[in-house]
């Protein structure tokens, strides 16, 4: 069986819980605390050079960075596939997980919270905006590409989930850790109240992990 090290409240860990939920594939969960800095210690930078959660750890092998993960569990295991057949489908599928996994992500995490408020005396409110403008510019775009492209139904593309809904839900929970009104993007919340039916995602949430406080 694969082991996954996982932070329960971990973005990054969290799409990999939805691919691999997706995938049908149970794995050993391996948790990381990151409020204890578990991760920067070196029983963990041995497994991830990085410091950052997720790896998934395969037989001797170790896999890192949750986009390169998800690409070779896709490849690994092509069904049920997390990319619609359509190749401009596909690029569209890609570009939504883009827009979450490299332009509203990074800047939130929280090591670079951390040094907004070590080095930059960042308050709690300040925290906050930062978030909220980093959040509110990618879901802004992404609500009218959902909408204006036409090719989303109950999920970002078509009726089944995809690549996409994989990087969405968990920017979304974070969204809401972040205390935004999520009203502002009622095509998101229609297709995370999609999303949240299934136990794929529901299993694969924050607070169902057994690390979770
Ligand atoms: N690009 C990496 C980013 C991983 C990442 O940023 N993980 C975060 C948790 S979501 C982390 O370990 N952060 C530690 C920290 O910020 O101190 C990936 O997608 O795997």
């Amino acid at each position: 069986m694969m082991d996954l090290y996982t932070f329960f409240r971990s973005g990054t860990s969290h799409r990999l819980r939805i691919a691999l939920a997706l995938k049908g594939l149970d794995v050993n969960h391996i948790p990381v605390d990151l409020r204890t800095e578990d991760h920067s210690k070196p029983s963990y930078t041995s497994i991830n050079p990085q410091g950052l959660v997720p790896a998934l750890r395969v037989e001797e092998r170790i896999l890192t960075q949750s986009p390169a993960i998800i690409e070779w569990l896709e490849e690994t295991y092509p069904e049920p596939s997390l990319l619609p057949k359509d190749i401009f489908a596909r690029h569209y599928v890609r570009s939504i997980a883009s827009l979450v996994g490299c332009d509203i992500h990074p800047v939130n995490n929280r090591r670079i919270l951390e040094y907004l408020r070590g080095t930059f005396h960042a308050n709690e409110e300040q925290i906050l905006e930062w978030c909220g403008r980093w959040i509110s510019h990618g879901f802004d775009a992404l609500e009218t590409m959902l909408v204006r492209e036409g090719q989303s139904g109950t999920f970002c593309y078509g009726d089944t989930p995809s690549l996409a809904d994989v990087y969405l839900i968990p920017q979304v929970e974070s969204a809401r850790r972040f205390k935004m009104d999520m009203s502002q993007w009622p095509k998101i919340q229609t297709i995370d109240a999609k999303c949240m039916t299934m136990p794929e995602f529901i299993n694969a949430a924050p607070m169902k992990q057994k690390d979770a406080s």
